[in-house]
């Protein structure tokens, strides 16, 4: 099935737009560019934790390509916010057309995006969200991570909630939209059910460190964990060894949920090691480009926008795996 719809849910936008739009500025009268009709964007990502942020690039470099009429500044922070916050201050000083930010986490942006707008670059947001006001920023394109968090947490309610269950989790970056969110909507789904939440610790998105924390809670728990809920694949990836060198068998002795749906993640549910795996879709490229364009021309653009996620069982991963993009 063809993924990558996005759903324009943000009635406001173009009255928004019409309010904050980059009048005035020295980009609008070129449409955004120098002159030469090419488009200088800097986009800031968070660094490279992950196989959903390896796809992510990918999408993000392969739509503002120089045949789509782009120059892009890539910079990847490895998801120090200080060093994402140095490359946007670089941008603006390199006098960029736009900006672009999938920002590690959701604070500290007042002031740099303030600078932004003084110097009349529009920033938009890919991925993450952030705290604070939005109109120091035209759009934000991503995935609805609450939602995920449901998706995942009403699978573990309706599966294992009727008996007593220990789970652990395994959080994404600390203080990131994502690990926020899904915690958010997990905890909310899982309501009233029997399922107690041992422990939750960061495994930072990365499989080395859902290793090392799975590790870790198999000392202090041993046997008596029966879920775990990793916040993304590579760190229930990085889990599976732990799980494995303890002597048990994942997706049976310890239940696994997990959310992106990467190749790698959907191939461990296909192996019946995850027993769920709820989308993120990170093919946001496309879109982020047309909201760029279409922003630095003027025109009005949706302010936020969502990319529609599914989820997967094992048997529904077996089928969706030969035409996975990711
Ligand atoms: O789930 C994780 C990545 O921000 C949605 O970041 C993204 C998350 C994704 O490192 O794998």
């Amino acid at each position: 099935m063809k993924k990558g719809i996005i759903a324009g849910i943000a009635l406001l936008g173009a009255v928004t737009m019409a309010a904050t739009g980059c009048s005035g500025g020295s980009s609008a009268a070129s449409g955004g560019s120098k002159g030469d009709g090419v488009v200088t964007v800097g986009f800031a990502q968070t660094g490279s934790e992950s196989g959903w942020r390896s796809a992510n690039t990918e999408s993000m470099k392969d739509a503002f390509s120089a045949k789509n009429g782009f120059k892009l500044i890539f910079n990847a922070a490895d998801n120090k916010p200080e060093n994402q916050i140095a490359a946007v201050r670089n941008f603006i000083n390199q006098g960029v057309d736009a900006i672009v930010i999938a920002p590690v986490v959701t604070t500290g942006w007042d002031d740099v995006l303030k600078e932004a707008k003084d110097a009349n670059i529009p920033v938009i947001l890919e991925d993450r969200t952030i705290d604070g006001s939005s109109d120091l920023y035209k759009a934000w394109i991503g995935d609805d991570f609450k939602k995920e968090g449901e998706t995942a947490g009403a699978w573990a309610k309706q599966t294992l909630g009727d008996n007593a269950t220990n789970m652990v989790v395994l959080e994404g970056t600390t203080g990131s939209a994502p690990a926020i969110d899904r915690a958010t909507g997990f905890d909310d789904a899982i309501k009233g059910s029997q399922i107690k939440k041992l422990d939750s610790q960061t495994g930072n998105f990365t499989r080395a460190d859902g290793k090392t924390v799975m590790e870790g809670f198999l000392q202090k728990y041993g046997k008596s964990i029966n879920l775990l809920f990793a916040q993304n694949d590579d760190m229930g990836l990085g889990a599976l060894d732990a799980i494995k060198a303890a002597g048990l068998t994942p997706g049976k002795d310890i239940q696994i949920v997990t959310i992106d749906a990467t190749h790698d993640g959907l191939q461990a549910a296909a192996n019946g090691e995850f027993n769920y795996v709820v989308e993120c879709n990170p093919l946001l490229g496309p879109t982020v480009a047309k909201t760029v364009k279409d922003v630095l021309a003027g025109k009005d653009v949706e302010k936020k926008q969502t990319a529609v996620d599914q989820s997967f069982t094992p048997e529904q991963a077996k089928t969706a795996l030969p035409d996975r993009k990711y």
